[in-house]
């Protein structure tokens, strides 16, 4: 069954497109981190294996995903936020790792996974609850629905972003002594802030949404523009955090 929906997939469907080269591109990077862990230094490989692990977990998940896609032409939330309810907390701990030699404590890693899960909580009541019509047009409620749960979601983002420009995550960065540090959690913090906005570009595709209603973007989009943040965010971030290890591993040089 699997087999033969794999191979009716419409020639112009970019979206079936983005589910396989993503779930290829995860499992791929998955394990390039896991066999690299062995190149860097001790201090560095729980950091690798939690690069790893996001990019793994998001590799399963996408695997899911994608079938589902395929079979239904539907978007597979449920799957999607299982998978960044995993995936997000693991990239807090990612910063928390970086700064923990300049001093991080265990509060600032509970901190941002609470704010990452107020941020996911409230994104999957605006989706999955989002009120549609039988027919899967948005009804009466459906932009303010989308809207304010929209807006709670993103006072969680706006937490994590905070914390890594300007709050504690950046105070420790800049106190940390490493150079490579320094710079390896700046990136990180571009990626929080121009990689993770792309994430409510696509929840706005989705019926009621604004991009939907304004320029007619069907809510197929949701799942193309969370595919490519995902890949960018997932491999990106890894491959930063892979950077730090290698550059301040002995090791390796
Ligand atoms: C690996 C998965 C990642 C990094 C997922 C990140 C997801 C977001 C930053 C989602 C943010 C959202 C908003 C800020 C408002 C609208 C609802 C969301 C959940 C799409």
């Amino acid at each position: 069954m699997i087999l033969n929906d794999i191979l009716t997939i419409p020639k112009d469907d970019a979206v079936a497109f983005t589910f396989f080269t993503g779930y290829m591109a995860m499992l791929a990077a998955s394990i390039f981190f896991f066999f690299e862990r062995s190149r860097v230094d001790d201090k560095w490989k729980l950091s690798l294996l939690v690069s790893g692990l996001i990019t793994f977990i998001a590799a399963v998940h996408y695997y899911y995903m994608r079938d589902y896609y395929v079979a239904t032409g539907d978007n597979p939330t449920v799957l999607r936020y299982i998978d960044w309810t995993l995936t997000v907390p693991l990239m807090c701990v990612e910063f928390y790792l970086l700064t923990k030699a300049a001093g991080a404590k265990v509060d600032l890693l509970w901190k941002l996974i609470l704010a990452s899960v107020l941020m996911l909580v409230a994104g999957y009541i605006g989706e999955a609850f989002v009120p549609l019509n039988a027919d899967g047009s948005p009804s009466d409620g459906a932009t303010s629905h989308s809207v304010m749960w929209g807006v709670i979601s993103t006072i969680g983002y706006i937490y994590i972003l905070y914390t890594a420009w300007f709050g504690e995550v950046a105070q420790l960065a800049k106190n940390s002594e490493s150079e490579v540090v320094k710079t390896g959690v700046r990136i990180l913090a571009w990626f929080v802030l121009v990689g993770w906005a792309i994430y409510p570009i696509g929840y706005m595709c989705m019926p009621g949404g604004w991009l939907n209603t304004a320029f007619g973007w069907g809510s197929q989009n949701v799942d193309l523009f969370y595919n490519i943040a995902d890949a960018i965010n997932k491999i990106g971030f890894g491959l930063v955090v892979y950077n730090i290890a290698i550059s301040s591993s002995k090791k390796a040089a």
